[in-house]
């Protein structure tokens, strides 16, 4: 078929804001030389077709569909299963406003380099359009944008994980601006792969690769990088974080937005289960979003937020019915699994899951555990946030949900204690910029090495550290209400080297502790560090803890804080003159309290 044909039957709104959308798509049309192009409408048949196509050709397996109906399973390349950091650039004019926290490329280069890759990349394949939302169609909080790629899969999934189709394209239309993203898998070759992002015009380019972070570009490239950069000069926040709801037993719903490194857990605190007693007592738990949260300042002063995504792109190992028995349910029917092994009745399998033998790893070679793993560690789900049985039916609310309170979290053997509340949001924000995790196997590296991770958005801001610090701070002005800030620790091991907490439903005793402070119905007590509870300001009714755990999980240790703020102190320096003067003030205060 004639691409620009088809482009042009498209351009029936003469002077309508699709022009800017039809202009494009024909220029990566020319560039790209695609044999066929495609509008995605995002619906059901479409889906029909595209899925029977790729089980055609082998792109999705079919698994079993008594046990996992309308689920498929994709095995990536084996050199292409993770985001790339090192491939990922932001381009702006000035390196400076990229920061020591981005690679960064000129934008003239970047263009150069990545038209070279894109020129004919597309001969003998399908481009598809794919309009989507971030965000319920009709908030005022959402972003609209449109991704152009050859893969068949990564639309199977962007329909998952955003608004995707014709109320996007006519939402587009409506407001004239969406950020463009250009994606091929190219040869998926390593060396020929980079992620590149022109905050400055909206622009995403992406080669080389078909893995999730890379591909799927309205997840990390455009809620996180792009929009971050866009929220920091419209005066809102696109954070790395999940959003629940708690709602106690007179029926109030407070809602938590949290941000944690990876491998802390994220999924599953947005999924929790109240202990049995909660339960009983009528707590319940609803999940708005499990990754990533854009909020603003509503009229009231409160923060609102919504998830823009419309699904999850989770991390299988470690799933199971005791970690998260939400998660289980949600993946039970129409799910997309990535890099999983397969069991002899063809049903996805993981570590983590059960006592199971798989048959098949996730490369498809007979399981042999001498080849590692028989899941990929970073092996994952896609699946719609509707499947889920605890969603929540305001992650539908165009409004968003008011925040209640900002976690922080990281994995930290010793040191940092259970939880803490931030005195003040300056000290919340020194709290979040100084945050950090110790590795675990799953990333790359050595084990239980500290490694600060300013809001979890280490690999994601789209802009200079020390300004997103900034843009923080510069929330608390006149007529704020903004939420209490407070850092967990699920992660603190006592000197037999084991967890000291026992996590997963039983954290909803510091939820609830959070909201009590919220509402100025719990204590705490005063320290260097933050406004920290004694272990009877919680509820641990049910809860066996040794004096040991008692002393670690809620103790202040004033030499290793001491220890702590001048490793901050450092951290901060490296960001350089522009780190804003009331976070190094802020953070001077702390240690001169902490002086012996
Ligand atoms: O997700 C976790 N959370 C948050 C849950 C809402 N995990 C898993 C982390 C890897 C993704 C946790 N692991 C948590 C936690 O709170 N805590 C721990 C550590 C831990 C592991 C096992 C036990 C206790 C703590 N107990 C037993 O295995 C019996
Ligand atoms: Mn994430």
């Amino acid at each position: 078929m004639n691409a620009a044909v088809d482009v042009f039957k498209r351009n029936d709104f003469p002077g309508s804001s699709l022009d800017a959308l039809n202009a494009w798509v024909a220029e990566v049309a020319a560039l790209t030389q695609p044999d066929d192009i495609h509008w995605c409408d995002g619906s059901d048949a479409e889906n029909a077709r595209l899925t029977k196509q790729m089980l055609a050709d082998g792109t999705l397996l079919p698994l079993n569909p008594e046990t996992h109906p309308h689920s498929w399973l994709h095995r990536s390349s084996p050199s292409d299963v993770a985001r790339v950091e090192h491939l990922t650039f932001v381009c702006t004019a000035q390196q400076e406003d990229a920061g020591p926290n981005n690679h960064w490329m000129a934008p003239a280069e970047a263009h150069a380099k990545m038209d070279a890759l894109f020129a004919g990349c597309m001969r003998g394949r399908t481009l598809y359009v794919i309009p989507y939302c971030m965000g319920p169609i009709d908030s005022p909080l959402s972003r609209c944008g449109v991704e152009i790629t050859d893969s068949p899969y990564v639309v199977a999934n962007m329909r998952i994980m955003t608004r995707m189709g014709a109320p996007a394209l006519a939402r587009i239309e409506r407001e004239g601006t969406f950020v463009k993203g250009l994606h091929s898998t190219g040869e998926l070759d390593p060396d020929r792969r980079f992620i590149m992002h022109f905050p400055d015009e909206l622009t995403i380019k992406s080669f080389g690769s078909g893995y999730g972070g890379n591909a799927l570009l309205g997840k990390k490239c455009h809620a996180l990088r792009i929009a971050s950069h866009q929220a920091r000069s419209e005066g809102w926040l696109a954070e790395h974080m999940l959003i629940v709801g708690i709602e106690n037993p007179q029926g109030e719903t407070h809602y938590i937005a949290a941000a944690f490194p990876s491998a802390c857990g994220k999924t599953n605190l947005a999924m929790l289960i109240p202990p049995e007693g909660y339960r009983q007592a009528g707590w319940k738990v609803w999940t708005v979003g499990d990754d990533i949260c854009w909020m603003r300042p509503g009229a009231d002063g409160r923060l609102y937020a919504i998830n823009p995504e419309a699904g999850f792109f989770g991390v299988a190992p470690g799933t199971s019915d005791s970690s998260n028995p939400n998660a289980l349910a949600t993946i039970s029917h129409h799910t997309i699994f990535t890099n999983v092994a397969v069991t002899d009745e063809q049903e996805p399998w993981w570590e983590g899951l059960d006592s199971r033998t798989p048959s098949l790893d996730w490369q498809g070679r007979p399981y042999d555990a001498a080849n590692g793993p028989a899941a990929h560690p970073n092996s994952r789900f896609t699946v719609s946030a509707r499947q889920c049985p605890s969603y929540s039916a305001k992650a539908e609310d165009p409004q968003g949900v008011p925040i209640s309170a900002i976690v922080f979290g990281g994995r930290r053997a010793s040191l940092v204690p259970l939880v803490f509340e931030a005195r003040d949001w300056t000290h919340g924000v020194l709290v979040g910029a100084a945050m950090g995790s110790e590795t675990t196997a799953a990333a790359t590296g050595a084990v239980g090495v500290m490694r600060r991770d300013p809001m979890a958005m280490k690999p994601f801001c789209g802009y200079n550290f020390a300004d997103y610090f900034a843009h923080w701070l510069s929330f608390d002005g006149a007529g704020a209400k903004l939420p209490k800030i407070f850092h967990v620790n699920w992660f603190r091991k006592g000197g037999d080297g084991k967890f000291l907490w026992p996590g997963f439903g039983e954290n909803l005793r510091v939820l609830e502790w959070m909201i009590r402070r919220v509402e100025g119905t719990a204590d705490a007590v005063d320290t260097p560090i933050g406004h920290l509870p004694r272990a009877e300001d919680l509820n641990l009714d049910g809860v066996a803890l040794s004096d040991e755990a008692h002393d670690l999980l809620f103790g202040f240790e004033r030499a290793g804080w001491q220890a702590e703020f001048a490793s901050i102190g450092e951290y901060l320096e490296e960001f350089g003159a522009r780190t804003p003067q009331a976070l190094k003030d802020e953070q001077q205060r702390i240690a001169a309290r902490l002086a012996p």
